[in-house]
């Protein structure tokens, strides 16, 4: 129990009952010759607990799979048409006097993710007699991004190196990569960017593209299509113009020229990713062009094939030097209605930077004409890396769940993104992957929930976060009520617990410098004013907070007027959010009673508790789960938990040397005084950008 299986753990008990419910079938039978399909039976062969290679197809088997154009499937006559090109039927039915289950589909990937469906609900326990179960994506494009260099560092990656071995492909492979597939198809994601959004040209090269192509083959049964992230400047890097001006006649054509290339290796090659003129990336604005006028050029290169530009909209140049949080809203809502039909515009959960809590970004429900995909990060960069317990499905829900108001009451994120708010064809989710070569694929057994959750939440935007983390523990750990039950508990509060310890009330950006571990809320001497935690707290003698109202950035004003008139009041603007918009006294009163300084130092001990009682609650654990991960898992709660201390302990000490008042009755000193938390550094932390 190393963790390798995922959440894909064909021996615990659940299945084999709930086979059984079905008399046990002894095979799967499909007769198309699809790899698609053949992929869904083998799969299902191994969770009924045999071995594909040696339990051949049979048409004497309950399970009967396929689509439409197999023979058995069109005698049952089912209510195929309604289903889209992704979605399944799976149902118990008597087919020829037999009590059978069918996987049924109109294209091959629905009958992958029918037989999945099957498969979870086969491990939730229970019986499977009169089984129903009919659904389809909602969102198209279901997308991780790696962000992943060819040389295998991952840019924030806490689990290992790149899974990609660039190195040894095209020639040699790695089970590996059909295992990834699996796992992702099992979920639902349909799409994978190979490579780091700060890419370099040379993954448009031609021995490059060879070794993505040979990626795409192992995917492709899998309903996976492959991405790549390209380097806005590669006209130059790669074909020796003098430009990568995207309105130059000769880039236009350069960019042509290479996509017909990539199509002739990767015919279902999914697009490319763009970060431009973020970060130190080139992009259209090294040539006084607009983000529309590049996206556009690789466009049109990318449709005679029928790919898309996902481009992303991370940036913050100096549109809005009193406010990076409304730099991206400033440069691209003029941009709205200006996109190709193949592009997506890709804008991150929030306004700064997949903090462990934001207000959603003021972009969705602002541009009607343009299709906005969401961007999250699996990966947690800022929320304790892989040895945090942080179950992201409550951040991406509230995320999702919010209400833009763009268009009335009910414009939630999740339907700007699933395009039904606007009537988009094209719609999309990426995700950050937490993907690495550890054995246990991200770390910890715990991060693998969130690649399970993203995976969940993008074929359902509105799906429920608990009811994930109940699915995904029954399949991960154990279906026993008494282990899911306290694992769905600690799963739910856990993300609270990092904001309290790390960032309460709406504070953002308070982590070190570089890596972004640990606490730096002192922090401001560096280059750029936004790049210091100090920027985003504000804290004096007076108050803390960042003002955002109109005697502040005014950044309220880039949302609905209802929730610009919300968030420009304290009172209404929730505690989650306080301190993100308003700047207040520290003798502030909240509607609790207390101060806002009380308040702070209540919401860091809080934290701190939180973490103790994960676990506290993980050790009562033991022996109902196996040794091994439950040990692995221990040594990852105990960092934790002194980790929150240090965190609290740390901007405890901070903050009060700027609000000079004391800790309110209860609340213990810090361990060191601040000169200690000030002098502990991490030169070789992971993840690191190069
Ligand atoms: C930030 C990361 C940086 C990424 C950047 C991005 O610190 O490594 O390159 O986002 O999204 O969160 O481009």
């Amino acid at each position: 129990e190393d963790g390798y299986d995922l959440w894909l753990r064909y021996d615990a008990p659940q299945y084999r009952q709930a086979w059984a419910s079905i008399g046990s079938p002894g095979a799967v039978s499909a007769d198309e010759d699809h790899p698609t399909i053949r992929a869904a039976a083998d799969e299902l062969t191994r969770a009924l607990g045999h071995d594909p290679a040696a339990t051949p197809a049979s048409s004497a088997a309950t399970i009967l799979i396929g689509t439409a154009r197999s023979p058995q499937i069109a005698r049952l006559g089912l209510p195929l048409a309604g289903l889209g090109p992704e979605g399944y039927l799976v149902r118990a039915v008597t087919a020829e006097g037999r009590r059978t289950i069918v996987v049924a589909a109109r294209e091959p990937v629905g009958v992958l993710y029918g037989a999945f469906a099957l498969i979870r609900q086969a491990g939730q326990g229970g019986s499977l007699g009169g089984l129903d179960l009919s659904d389809q994506p909602r969102v198209r494009l279901r997308v991780l991004d790696h962000w992943d260099n060819l040389d295998r560092h991952v840019e924030r990656g806490y689990a290992g190196q790149s899974i990609w071995d660039w190195w040894r492909l095209p020639a040699i492979g790695d089970r590996r990569y059909t295992d990834y597939a699996r796992a992702n198809a099992s979920i639902g994601v349909n799409g994978t960017v190979l490579n780091n959004v700060n890419a370099k040209a040379d993954s448009l090269t031609a021995p490059y593209l060879a070794k993505a192509a040979a990626v795409a083959d192992v995917l492709r049964p899998w309903g996976i299509r492959v991405y790549l992230s390209a380097r806005f400047s590669a006209p130059i890097e790669l074909g020796g113009l003098k430009t990568a001006d995207p309105l130059d006649p000769q880039v236009r054509a350069w960019w042509k020229v290479k996509a017909d290339e990539i199509y002739r290796v990767i015919p279902d090659f999914g697009g490319f990713l763009v970060k431009a003129n973020s970060e130190g990336q080139p992009g259209p604005r090294d040539y006084k062009r607009s983000h529309a006028d590049g996206a556009n050029a690789l466009a049109a290169a990318l449709a005679p094939h029928g790919g898309v530009v996902m481009w992303r909209a991370f940036v913050y140049a100096d549109t809005d030097p009193d406010d990076r949080a409304k730099q991206a809203f400033t440069e691209f809502k003029p941009l709205d209605g200006t996109f190709a039909d193949n592009v997506l515009v890709q804008v991150k959960n929030g306004p700064i930077d997949f903090q462990p809590r934001e207000p959603f970004h003021p972009l969705f429900g602002a541009m009607p004409k343009t299709p906005l995909m969401i961007e999250f990060q699996i990966t947690k960069e800022y929320l304790g890396f892989a040895s945090h317990l942080a179950y992201l499905g409550p951040l991406f829900a509230e995320t999702l769940a919010a209400d833009t108001r763009g268009k009335g009451a009910g414009s939630t994120v999740a339907k700007v993104v699933d395009g039904s708010l606007d009537g988009h064809r094209l719609s999309g989710i990426a995700g950050v992957a937490n993907i690495g070569s550890d054995r246990d694929w991200s770390g910890s057994i715990f991060d693998q929930a969130n690649w399970y959750a993203f995976g969940r939440l993008a074929w359902n935007p509105t799906a429920d976060p608990q009811a994930l983390a109940t699915e995904w523990t029954r399949l991960t750990w154990s279906s026993d009520p008494t282990v899911v039950t306290p694992v769905v508990a600690m799963m739910m509060r856990s993300r609270q617990a990092v904001v309290d310890y790390m960032t309460p009330l709406g504070l953002a950006h308070l982590m070190a410098t570089g890596h972004h571990y640990g606490p730096g809320p002192w922090v401001s001497d560096l280059a750029r004013p936004e790049w210091n935690p100090s920027y985003y707290h504000r804290a004096d003698r007076n108050g803390i907070g960042f003002d955002r109202t109109r005697t502040g950035s005014n950044a309220v004003a880039q949302y609905a007027p209802p929730l610009a008139r919300r968030f420009a009041n304290p009172a209404a603007t929730g505690e989650d959010l306080l301190l993100w918009f308003h700047h207040l006294p520290w003798d502030h009163r909240l509607a609790g009673g207390d101060t806002l300084w009380d308040t702070l130092v209540r919401r860091y001990d809080r934290g701190v508790a939180g973490a103790a009682s994960l676990r506290s609650d993980w050790a009562a654990l033991r022996g109902r789960v196996d040794e091994e991960r439950w040990q692995r898992t221990a040594e990852r709660l105990a960092v934790q938990e002194a980790e929150a201390r240090w965190w609290r302990d740390a901007s405890v000490a901070y903050f009060q040397s700027v609000s000079g008042r004391p800790l309110p009755p209860g609340s213990a000193k810090p361990a060191h005084d601040l000169d200690w938390y000030k002098a502990q550094l991490f030169p070789y932390a992971p993840g690191q950008g190069q």
